[in-house]
C-alpha cells in the first residue's frame, strides 16, 4: 500500500529541478532531500533533554540549487504555504514577521553563516510531498535542505551529522520556537527501517528495527499546525511551565541543575510514580501539569521501546493511547479533529493512536498490524475527506536521512 502511495505522489525531486529550469533557465548542480518525521512517542519532551522515538518517513522537502553570482540567496517555491524570498547571505540577516516560511530557510543560512562560515549565495527551488504546518516536521526538513544546499554552493559535502543536528536545532529558534532537538536529528539522522531513539546533551542516535508485521498510518487532522502566533506562544508557555516545575523541584532537594536542564537528574533520581507523589505536594497548576506528562511521557517511550525491541504491538499500541490522552488532558495540545482521528484510526483496528508532533492541529498516527493496515487506512481516508482537508493519509515507511541526490 506504502509503495503505491509512493508512486502515485508526485515526483517532488523532479519538480524541485523542472521548477528551478524553468525559473533560472539553468540546470541545477545539487538536488537535496530532507525527509519529514512522525514521532512514534516522546511528545513535548525532548526540550526537557529526555529521550523520544519519532523515525523519517518516505515523503521529503526536495532544494534544487546552484550556486549564484552578488550576495544574495534566493529560495522560490510554487509550494502552497511556501513563498519566495531572498536574502544577502551572511550571520546577521533579520527575520521577517513570526510565521513567515522565510524565516526557516533564513534560519538556515544564518546558522550556516555562524557555524560553518558559509559566505556563497546561491539559487534554489523547493518541491515538496511533505505536507507543510501538518506536524509532519516539514520546517525542520525544510531547514536542513536549504543548510545542504547553502554548504554544497560553497563545494562542501554534508558536514558530521550529529554536530549539524545539533546546531541547527539551535539554530531553528531563529524562528522564535523554543523548540527541543528531535526533528533536526531524525531528519539528518533517519535510517530506513528504523525508528530512532534520540537521546540528548550530548545528541546521540540509535536505528531500533521497526518489526516487519508493524505498520504506522499517518492522517491528517484538517487543521494546520503552525507555530506562528498563538500556537508558538503556547508551544513557548509549555516549555516555560516545564522549566519552572523541574526548577522548583529541584532546588527543593538542593541539587544544583536547573530549569530544563534538571530533568535528567530528576527522572533518573527515582520511579514515575515516586516523582509524581513528590511533585503532588510541591507542585500546581500549569507546571503540575506539565510535570505530570513529562514524566509519565518519558516512562512510555521507555515502555514502547521495550516492546518495539519485544515486537510486543499491544504493549506499544497502550504507551500510545497514554501518551494522547496525556498530551490531550495534561498539556491541553489536542484538537476535537485529532481526538476523533485517533477515535476512528482505533475502530478500524489500530491497536494504539495519537497527535504525533506539537499537536494543536496536524497530524495524528495509528499503530496496527499489516493486515489491519487497510482498514485502518481506510477510516483515516473517510476522516479526511469528511473533514474537508487535503488528503495525506499514507503508510509510513521509516526511511534514511537527508541526503544529496544526483541530479538526472
Ligand atoms: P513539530 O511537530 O515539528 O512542530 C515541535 C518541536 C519538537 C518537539 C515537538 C513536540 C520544533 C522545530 N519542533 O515539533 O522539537 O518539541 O514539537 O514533541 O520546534
Amino acid at each position: 500500500m506504502g509503495l503505491q502511495l509512493l508512486q502515485q505522489a508526485p515526483d517532488a525531486g523532479e519538480a524541485a529541478v523542472r521548477g528551478f529550469e524553468a525559473l533560472y533557465g539553468t540546470r541545477p548542480t545539487t538536488l537535496v532531500r530532507a525527509p519529514g518525521r512522525i514521532n512514534l512517542i516522546g511528545e513535548h519532551i525532548d526540550y526537557c533533554g529526555l529521550p523520544v522515538l519519532p523515525m523519517s518517513v518516505q515523503r521529503a522537502v526536495w532544494v534544487a540549487s546552484s550556486p549564484a553570482e552578488g550576495k544574495v540567496a534566493r529560495i522560490a517555491s510554487r509550494t502552497p504555504g511556501l513563498e519566495s524570498v531572498h536574502f544577502e547571505v551572511g550571520p546577521d540577516v533579520p527575520p521577517a514577521a513570526t510565521g513567515d516560511w522565510g524565516n526557516y530557510a533564513r534560519a538556515a543560512v544564518v546558522t550556516m553563516s555562524r557555524e560553518y562560515g558559509a559566505s556563497t549565495p546561491f539559487d534554489g527551488y523547493v518541491a515538496s510531498d511533505l505536507p507543510i504546518a501538518a506536524g509532519l516536521s516539514s520546517s525542520s526538513a525544510l531547514v536542513v535542505a536549504v543548510s545542504i544546499s547553502c554548504l554544497a554552493a560553497e563545494g562542501r559535502e554534508i558536514p558530521e551529522r550529529v554536530r549539524l543536528a545539533e546546531r541547527l536545532a539551535r539554530g531553528e529558534r531563529y524562528v522564535g520556537t523554543a523548540g527541543g532537538g528531535m526533528d533536526q536529528a531524525t531528519v539528518l539522522l533517519g535510517v530506513a527501517g528504523h525508528a530512532l531513539e534520540l537521546s540528548f546533551d550530548p545528541l546521540h542516535a540509535r536505528p531500533v528495527p521497526v518489526p516487519g508485521n508493524w505498520r504506522v498510518i499517518v492522517a491528517y487532522s484538517g487543521q494546520r499546525a503552525e507555530k506562528s502566533g498563538e500556537a508558538q506562544g503556547a508551544y513557548n508557555r509549555l516549555t516555560r511551565a516545564a522549566a519552572a516545575a523541574a526548577d522548583h523541584l529541584s532546588a527543593r532537594r538542593g541539587a544544583g541543575a536547573r530549569g530544563l536542564a534538571a530533568y535528567g537528574a530528576l527522572v533518573g533520581s527515582a520511579s514515575a510514580d515516586a516523582l509524581l507523589a513528590e511533585a503532588e505536594t510541591a507542585l500546581d497548576g500549569a507546571p503540575l501539569r506539565v510535570f505530570r506528562h513529562v514524566v509519565t511521557e518519558s516512562d512510555r517511550v521507555q515502555r514502547t521501546l521495550a516492546a518495539l525491541e519485544a515486537g510486543d504491538l499491544p504493549a506499544a499500541g497502550a504507551a500510545l493511547d497514554g501518551s494522547h490522552l496525556s498530551l490531550a488532558d495534561n498539556l491541553g495540545v489536542s484538537t476535537p479533529a485529532l481526538d476523533e482521528l485517533v477515535e476512528r484510526m482505533r475502530e478500524a483496528g489500530a491497536v494504539g493512536a495519537r497527535l504525533t508532533g506539537a499537536g494543536m492541529g496536524g497530524c495524528a498516527i495509528g499503530l496496527c498490524t499489516a493486515d489491519a493496515s487497510d482498514s485502518v487506512l481506510e477510516a483515516a481516508r473517510r476522516f479526511e475527506t469528511r473533514s474537508g482537508g487535503p488528503p495525506v493519509a499514507f503508510v509510513a515507511e521509516p526511511s534514511d536521512g537527508a541526503r544529496v541526490v544526483a541530479v538526472r
